[in-house]
């Protein structure tokens, strides 16, 4: 997976096509997919694998826009890689913050908790706030832990440390470190 640091589509290019020169990969289009009809034409635009339920195999997780039919969902990984017949968990939405932009989870078994970044959309405003949405993983509790509006919208989250403290941040050439919320 590319790390979020390396998601320009130069970047992107530039390892595809050394990926491609070094023959250490091969890609090919498959004629039958792997992910559920459900989600056929819906506008989701951000994908991201993660081993959600720990069991070392990558699960999926899609956002995109909420508010048209594109609610947030997790597609657990049933072991073959292929989601096609996977029933998606679906994640609470955020009423008027309904663009989600990017997950990471931290923790481990009960305290295992998926991050959401978001902006808004939905309420006939369009990237103007910037949202965390912590989810309690077993429960699917939902608490928004971080509501700045207006604000300018950000493009990723990691958890990091930052003076010895567990936070969630951003550090965005655009809009410089944004500290949003302590594990
Ligand atoms: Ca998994």
């Amino acid at each position: 997976m590319i790390s979020k640091l390396y998601r320009s589509p130069k970047f992107i290019l530039r390892l595809y096509s050394q990926i491609c020169q070094e023959d250490l990969l091969s890609f090919q289009r498959e004629v039958k997919s792997r992910l559920p009809s459900s989600i056929g034409g819906k506008n989701y635009f951000t994908i991201e694998l993660i081993d959600v339920n720990e069991d070392n195999k990558l699960d999926l997780l899609l956002g995109g826009h909420e508010w048209e039919g594109s609610g947030t969902i997790v597609l657990i990984n049933p072991g073959n890689n292929n989601f096609s017949n996977v029933t998606p968990i679906i994640i609470p939405e955020v009423p008027n913050e309904g663009v989600v932009f990017d997950f990471t989870f931290t923790g481990t078994g009960n305290n295992r908790m998926l991050w959401i970044l978001r902006t808004s959309g939905g309420d006939g405003t369009f990237y103007q706030s910037r949202v965390i949405q912590k989810v309690l993983w077993h429960s699917l509790k939902s608490t928004v832990v971080s509501n700045e509006r207006p604000a300018q919208w950000i493009p990723w989250i990691i958890p990091t440390i930052i003076n010895g403290i567990k936070v969630i941040a951003c550090d965005d050439k655009n809009t410089g470190v944004s500290i949003f919320a302590f594990e």
